[in-house]
């Protein structure tokens, strides 16, 4: 078991606890304990009940609790929890909007106890005439249960990468692979992958096959071939792969990188030559104008028609074979040119470290400068700062400023950009600070020309630095709200406001389709982690594959800037 598998047991029982109307202590001890170790830096099977007991909120009972269930793979107390309620309560919670109130409330008066049920219970009208619930609410679960559905079969990036790294690993550790790569839309850097495509250059195919579907992680063999097999990992991703030779493996990268249109135009290109391309080679097509290439690697493929080697991020047929026949492929943004970053959270609002372990991790990154940008107090939520909070805060900051050399910390806010696009806090305030992101917190359903005319009114503020999360979107769960992202990108140029890359893997926002056009406009990009514990740094990691898959470059991303050139910038 992993960490995360106990803590989702500790989460399951808070749950569990809440629907039967347990003690609210009882309820925020199992979710405390279960947030603290999410955090903790031990190995929770192998833990013994002392060290557990030294992470803040574990006490006797629960650490007893991980010992049992470490040890047996079993808890009783959870087991006979589990039985007082139907198997398919806890898919409930998955439903965007519904929290263990409303779905105890649910299930004691409707006797809705699974995702089909609460769709049935909103169309036929049961659930809108539920006290406390009502029409608007019946609605709204129903848009979000469409959502579900739609994204059923597609997972994070986030997610499905770590196993595709592990399955990596073990491909590369057999003696029968040469080359493993993970392909299509992983590769591509996309948001969220609907699968997992593996290519193998290696012999016998066979045995590689063999040795796949009988991998740990495997639960369902769907299909096996000699050269091919596809199957359902554990979690419920399916996985491809397909075993190649060595000399057609470029072929196949290229071909099963994808994206689909991106093939279809380099398979045109290669016919101008009279060369037919597939997923295993160059071939001669009818009137050979030029005599078949020699293809090593992958590069070579693109280097035979004329390109330059175009990375996968921009395989999306948005022009880039264009670019790279014209050699202005871009050279795209990487980790390690982030040399700092904005928007984190403190445990002075809903963080999980403080002030000086962010800036103590900061340092240890390879940081120059971090940002801070606690909520802002109208995110009462998140435990918004006051204004005087905000301003103690300020000091500390000035403090641990003082004690540091080559390292900086920024004073900034997460500023609530409220309904009628004024900001949360008074101009006075904004102006002590560093740097200013306006984000929206509240009102998402307003209708799109109010939402832009709102956010264009923040940005239009001359003490907002940078536009938060544009969109609200919450990958897989929560739609974007209805803007006018165009019109948004031209109100950043012409105000020099920066628009955010939240990295959060879940977030993404703004969207990598979107930064093409913001380059072009002059806009300038922050990739900021919207880290909420130390750990949140790691976000940057797919920040970094959303600026590249938008086609940015170091000189379009502000925290790829010095300390002292941003610092001027500020
Ligand atoms: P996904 O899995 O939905 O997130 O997206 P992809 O792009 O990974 O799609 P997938 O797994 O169906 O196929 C992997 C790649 O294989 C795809 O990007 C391009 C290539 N491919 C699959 N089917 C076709 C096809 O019918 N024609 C061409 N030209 N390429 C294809
Ligand atoms: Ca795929
Ligand atoms: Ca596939
Ligand atoms: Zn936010």
């Amino acid at each position: 078991m992993t960490n995360e598998d106990f803590c989702n047991v500790l989460e399951n029982i808070a749950r569990l606890l809440e629907l039967k109307g347990e003690n609210p202590f009882k309820i925020r001890a199992y979710s405390r304990a279960s947030q603290s170790l999410s955090l903790a830096p031990l190995n929770i099977a192998s833990a013994t009940e002392e060290q557990l007991k030294e992470i803040e909120g574990v006490g006797d009972a629960i650490a007893e609790k991980m010992r049992e269930l470490a040890q047996t793979g079993h808890l009783k107390f959870y087991e006979e929890l589990r039985k007082e309620f139907p198997p398919d309560i806890f898919t409930l919670f998955q439903v965007p909007g519904l929290g263990a109130k409303k779905i105890k409330a649910l299930y004691q008066t409707l006797e809705v106890a699974s995702v089909d049920a609460l769709e049935k219970a909103c169309r036929d009208g049961r659930l809108a005439a539920l006290p406390g619930f009502g029409k608007k609410t019946s609605q709204k679960l129903l848009r979000a249960l469409e959502e579900m559905h739609r994204n059923s079969s597609k997972f994070l990036a986030s997610w499905a990468l770590p196993i595709a790294e592990k399955l990596l690993e073990d491909f590369k550790s057999l003696k029968a692979v040469t080359l493993a790569s993970y392909a299509g839309s992983l590769r591509r850097g996309n948001e969220v992958v609907g699968d997992i495509d593996f290519i193998v250059a290696g012999k016998p195919a066979e045995d590689i096959i063999s040795h796949f579907t009988a991998y740990p992680l495997v639960e369902t063999v769907l299909a096996k071939g000699s050269t091919k097999c596809s199957v359902i990992l554990q979690g419920g991703i399916q996985c491809d792969l397909r075993v190649v030779t060595v000399s057609e493996y470029p072929f196949a990268l290229v071909y099963f990188t994808g994206s689909k249109e991106h093939n279809v135009r380099l398979r045109g290109r290669a016919l101008e030559n009279g060369w037919s391309l597939n997923e295993y080679c160059f071939t001669a097509a009818r009137s050979l104008k030029k005599p078949l290439p020699q293809v090593n690697e992958e590069a070579d493929v693109y280097s035979a028609l004329d390109l330059q080697w175009i990375p996968p991020e921009l395989r999306e047929d948005r022009g880039e074979l264009a670019a790279a026949a014209a050699g202005k492929i871009p050279h795209l943004v990487e980790l390690a040119n982030i040399r700092g970053t904005f928007h984190c959270h403190t445990t002075e609002s809903d963080g999980k470290h403080t002030l000086q372990q962010m800036a103590e991790a900061a340092v240890e990154l390879g940081f120059e400068y971090l940002g801070i940008a606690d909520h802002s107090k109208s995110s009462v939520q998140a435990n918004g700062l006051t204004e005087e909070r905000l301003l103690a805060q300020q000091k500390a900051i000035a403090k641990l400023n003082a004690d540091s050399t080559g390292f900086r910390l920024f004073a900034g806010t997460e500023c609530d950009i409220r309904k009628d696009g004024t900001l949360d806090f008074a101009d006075e305030i904004l102006a002590s600070l560093d740097y200013v992101v306006a984000s929206i917190h509240s009102s998402f359903s307003l209708p799109e020309a109010e939402m832009t005319k709102r956010v264009i009114r923040a940005l239009s503020h001359p003490h907002v630095t940078i536009l938060g999360h544009m969109t609200g979107r919450l990958l897989l769960t929560r739609s974007p709200y209805a803007i006018d992202v165009p019109a948004v990108i031209e109100a950043a140029a012409a105000t020099g406001t920066w628009i955010e890359l939240n990295a959060s893997p879940e977030r993404l926002d703004m969207e990598w389709r979107w930064w093409p056009m913001a380059r072009e406009k002059g806009v300038k990009c922050v990739i900021n982690p919207d880290a909420h514990s130390i750990r949140g740094f790691q976000n940057l990691y797919f920040g970094i594959r959303s600026a590249r898959k938008g086609g940015l470059t170091r000189k379009d991303v502000m925290n790829c800037l010095s300390l002292s050139s941003i610092a001027e910038f500020l």
